[in-house]
């Protein structure tokens, strides 16, 4: 059985062009004028661009005392309403167990998405387990190791760890990745703002301002260069932790950022809604921002110092939130937006003129296979690659609700936001998984997505070099006479 996708636009990254695209045992057979197949999808009026590739979710995840409530059923599933065909989802080993193990659970959860899937995994402790560990992770195809500066006393690495671990990352040729927050300062500001009377909402963004970020970014940037090793930080957030990113790039250094949809649209005055609710829903971290901040997130995509748009997809229901009544400290951190955040970004983005439709095929899509390591076999519109890919109707409208949303949580950070740009169809290896506004799911279908470690990259540059270059022996004797 083939299928040819007739009469659209195809977009790439680098590329727009009007062809047609062939599609048989998953993969893309032929590009090209005049195209034939069994069945055929109209692409009338449309964009043909690879599937969207969610480089971060927390899909049915242990935190903060409850589960994250989508799993990979749910999260796949809201996916591919919103055009996006696979996610890179974190698996968190417990303190004290090894990462293999952790990998189990992972694979185990993830029988039944409807889409593909590859996996990262969080080094949230330290010893020789996961030093050895790390290598089976490597051959495992887990190749990218993240990090988390904060959460103190749960998740958090200290320097000695990260400066360890990023060195075991730059031997294996993985990608170190970090969740980029002053954890201490976190800790400290916490306990003074519940010491005051300040239990609400908005003081979980008083309790991390952006300077901590700034801070926690710089200090990875720098430890990674000393290690010898890439790093990618995870939802860049403000100018302080993107200035960081934009000086290592320019000094050569590979660095990547990734900002949120939700940190380019929405910002802090969510929490001073007067609804507690409201607000508590909007908690994630870092936590939204002031307005000034996503004008630098936006002229970081624009200009190629920040690579990538994801969603940290980590929904928890209203009941979830409100563990934290009377201590905001106890609100599960985390928003969804899966299914929205193609269609946002293109509201945002191409609509408004900051982003051409290349752009924003390369932000979501094609840079993050570059940079994990998919590409060609996601991330393109190329014969041989997988046939995930959108039939993207510009012109088809809806208005984001929690009412006809894929996703398990009660209610959507973006409620009540015009979109207009949505998937016609939407394809997961050949198959039409999403079309006309219904999910055709299939539990199961998607595939776990292994990734080759690569050659290390940044040890011809600055720090590394310099440190791991022999040094003259320090002399200890008395200098003779004279000299
Ligand atoms: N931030 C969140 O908001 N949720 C999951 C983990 C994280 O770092
Ligand atoms: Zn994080
Ligand atoms: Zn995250
Ligand atoms: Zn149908």
């Amino acid at each position: 059985m083939t299928t040819v996708i007739k009469n659209g636009t195809i977009v790439t990254a680098d590329l727009t062009y009007k062809a047609d695209v062939l599609i048989e045992g998953g993969t893309i057979t032929a590009i090209g004028p005049n195209l034939s197949g069994d069945k055929v999808l109209d692409a009338t009026g449309c964009y043909i661009m690879p599937g969207g590739i969610d480089p971060h979710t927390h899909l049915e995840m242990p935190f903060m005392g409850t589960y994250s409530a989508d799993d990979f059923e749910s999260g796949t599933r809201a996916g591919l309403a919103g055009g996006t065909t696979m996610v890179v989802d974190f698996i968190l080993p417990g303190q004290g167990q090894g990462l293999m193990d952790a990998a189990k659970a992972w694979h185990n959860k993830s029988g039944r998405a409807h889409a593909d899937y590859s996996f990262h995994m969080a080094i949230t402790w330290w010893g020789q387990q996961v030093f050895d560990d790390m290598e089976a992770s490597v051959k495992a195809g887990i190749t990218s190791f993240k990090h988390f500066m904060a959460y103190k006393g749960a998740l958090m690495v200290n320097d000695d760890e990260l400066f360890s671990s990023f060195r075991r990352v730059g031997d294996l040729g993985g990608l170190a990745m970090v969740h980029a927050e002053n954890g201490d300062v976190v800790a400290e500001l916490t306990a003074k703002l519940l010491a005051e009377g300040n239990t609400g909402p908005e003081a979980h963004a008083y309790s991390r301002p952006p300077q901590v970020e700034g801070e926690a970014t710089n200090r990875a940037i720098m430890i990674a260069d000393m290690a010898g090793t890439p790093l990618y930080v995870v939802h860049t957030s403000c100018e302080d932790a993107h200035e960081a990113i934009r000086r290592a790039r320019q000094a050569g250094k590979r660095v990547w950022g990734e900002p949120l949809i939700q940190h380019l649209v929405l910002d802090e005055s969510e929490y001073f809604n007067a609804n507690w609710d409201h607000a508590a829903r909007r908690v994630m971290s870092p936590p939204f921002r002031d307005k000034k901040h996503q004008d630098s997130l936006w002229a970081g995509l624009q200009s190629g110092s920040l690579s990538c748009v994801a969603t940290d997809h980590c929904a928890f229901t209203t009941a979830q939130k409100r563990f934290g009544v009377g201590n905001f400290s106890k609100i599960p951190n985390g928003t969804g937006g899966l299914e929205d955040r193609l269609p946002v970004l293109w509201q945002h983005g191409v609509n408004t003129g900051r982003l051409t439709p290349n752009e924003f095929v390369a932000v979501t899509s094609t840079n993050i296979a570059k940079i994990l390591n998919l590409y060609p076999k996601k991330g393109a519109v190329l014969v041989g690659a997988d046939a995930d890919l959108i039939v993207w109707d510009p012109a088809k409208e809806k208005t984001i609700g929690a009412t006809a949303q894929q996703s398990a949580i009660d209610y959507n950070v973006f409620e009540g936001q015009k979109v207009k740009g949505l998937p016609r169809y939407t394809l997961t290896r050949g198959r039409v998984a999403f079309e006309d506004g219904t999910v055709h799911g299939q539990e199961g279908w998607g595939q776990f997505v292994g990734r080759e470690a690569r050659p290390a990259v940044n040890r011809a540059l600055t720090a590394w070099k310099e440190l791991t270059a022999p040094r003259p022996v320090t002399r200890t004797g008395i200098p003779a006479t004279g000299v």
